[in-house]
């Protein structure tokens, strides 16, 4: 049984949709950060970075935070979604893109356009100029291929949940055709769709 702290939020989903494709027994702590739940003196000590979101496998005795490392380690214990296609180093390495680009960069693109516009044009610029950089990178990568490392892997479920914002982007998802197809293709599995109502329902899964 994993215990899944999180919130409805990209890097919340992407641990609650790959325990739905593992088809995994799990029980879901929502932590709400709109309420500043994340610095609850108990939820530090399994997340001292006070983000979601994080596990505790209570088999294992292992508690972790950071999406990145809780989806190498259920890839890892299920044996899934990690040494696939083209390999277990393309998945770490398009993992780690979403890691180190998509999630803060979309990040900010959140904070500054959607959420704060106006406030800095100059951050609003950049970060939208990034997020097409990133956007144009990821729809060559995709040229030709189903899914970033071959096949289905930790790294499309890592990309996915930042990409179903689009909207909050203002990003039209048509000018990224190869990302596109790609993104329907992932919204359609079962899986998807029930992990991305965790902890729950908010609204349905954007479609282009
Ligand atoms: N690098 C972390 C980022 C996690 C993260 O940014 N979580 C956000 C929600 S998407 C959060 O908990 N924010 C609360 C806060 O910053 O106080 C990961 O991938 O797990």
């Amino acid at each position: 049984m994993i215990d899944l702290y999180t919130w409805t939020t990209p890097n919340g989903r992407k641990v609650s949709i790959m325990l739905e494709e593992l088809g995994a027994e799990y029980q879901v702590h929502a932590v709400n950060i709109g309420q500043d739940e994340q610095h609850d003196p108990a939820f530090l000590k399994i997340s001292p970075n006070n983000k979601i979101p994080a596990i505790v496998d209570r088999e294992a005795g292992v508690e972790l935070m950071e999406s990145g490392a809780i989806m190498i380690y259920l890839a890892e214990k299920y044996g899934k979604f990690y040494d696939v296609g083209e390999g277990r180093l393309r998945v770490l390495e398009w993992l780690m893109w979403q890691m180190g680009g998509i999630g803060p960069f979309l990040g900010q693109v959140h904070h500054f356009v959607k959420f704060n516009p106006g406030k800095a044009p100059y951050a609003e610029e950049r970060f939208t100029k990034e997020a097409h950089r990133l956007y144009g990178v990821l729809d060559r990568r995709l040229e030709g291929r189903d899914f970033v490392a071959g096949d289905y892997s930790i790294a499309d479920m890592a990309i996915w949940p930042w990409i179903s914002r689009f909207e909050w982007q203002q990003i039209d998802l048509n000018q990224y055709r190869h990302v596109r197809d790609w993104y329907v293709r992932i919204a359609e599995r079962p899986a998807v769709q029930k992990g991305y109502q965790v902890p729950k329902f908010m609204n349905d899964v954007p479609m282009p």
